[in-house]
């Protein structure tokens, strides 16, 4: 256990569930503290110091340097274990590839379930985007959400017909992005891999069934 970092995280946090499997890929143990965003905890003045953008997850260094933003954790996570397995890969070309593939599962992926789930739960009001700033929500988007990740389905399905893995022969943490988005879909949106979508299908039930996935 490095008692040097701290994660703050929640349980309900998709996006803390990205930096959860991937510690968890690398058989990493760091301190927790949970943020009850049901509670609102985000907005307290304790975490409000900690993270001002008032989001999760946030890795906090013994410095106390203070990283935001799920794939700065990540590269933070990967460069202090070199020893640990790659997810961000080792070779020039599989960097790229990977950060290509994951830049799309997030946003084709990940951010259009967000869209959707976030513009439709009344939960929400007025928090249609996380962070700092309050936006209202526009009911009116969610049929385009629903068209997206109907699209993401469709277009990773196709991917997967030629590759076991999101960014080709080995896992990543773009597979941890379109595990992550599949199953927000599946909770927030109500909406899972359509019959057929046979490539996706195998892939997510190989992915699944990881251990580091049940983080
Ligand atoms: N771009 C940020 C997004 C973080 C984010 O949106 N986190 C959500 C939880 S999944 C959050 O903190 N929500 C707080 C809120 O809705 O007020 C990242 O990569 O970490």
């Amino acid at each position: 256990m490095n008692t040097d970092l701290t994660l703050y995280e929640s349980k309900a946090s998709p996006n803390s569930r990205r930096v959860r499997i991937f510690l968890a890929e690398k058989g990493i143990e760091i301190p927790t503290r949970t943020v009850d965003l049901g509670a609102k905890e985000q907005f307290s003045a304790e975490y409000v110091a900690i993270n001002p953008r008032m989001q999760v997850p946030t890795l906090v260094l013994g410095d106390g340097t203070v990283i935001g933003e799920v794939p700065a954790i990540w590269r933070y996570i990967e460069e202090a274990y070199p020893d640990k397995p790659a997810l961000l890969g080792t070779t020039p070309q599989a960097k790229a590839l990977i950060a290509m593939w994951e830049r799309r599962a997030e946003i084709d992926g990940f951010a259009a379930v967000m869209e959707g789930v976030r513009n439709a739960v009344a939960g929400l009001k007025g928090r249609a985007l996380s962070g700092p700033h309050a936006y209202e929500q526009i009911p009116e988007i969610v049929e385009r959400s629903k068209m997206r990740v109907a699209h993401f389905f469709a277009d990773f399905n196709e991917r997967l017909k030629t590759v076991p893995f999101v960014a080709g022969d080995a896992f990543s943490a773009a597979d941890i992005t379109t595990l992550a988005a599949i199953d927000f879909a599946a909770g927030g949106m109500k909406m899972g891999i359509p019959p057929g979508f046979d490539a996706l299908q195998a892939w997510y039930d190989k992915t699944s069934d990881r251990s580091a996935s049940k983080a």
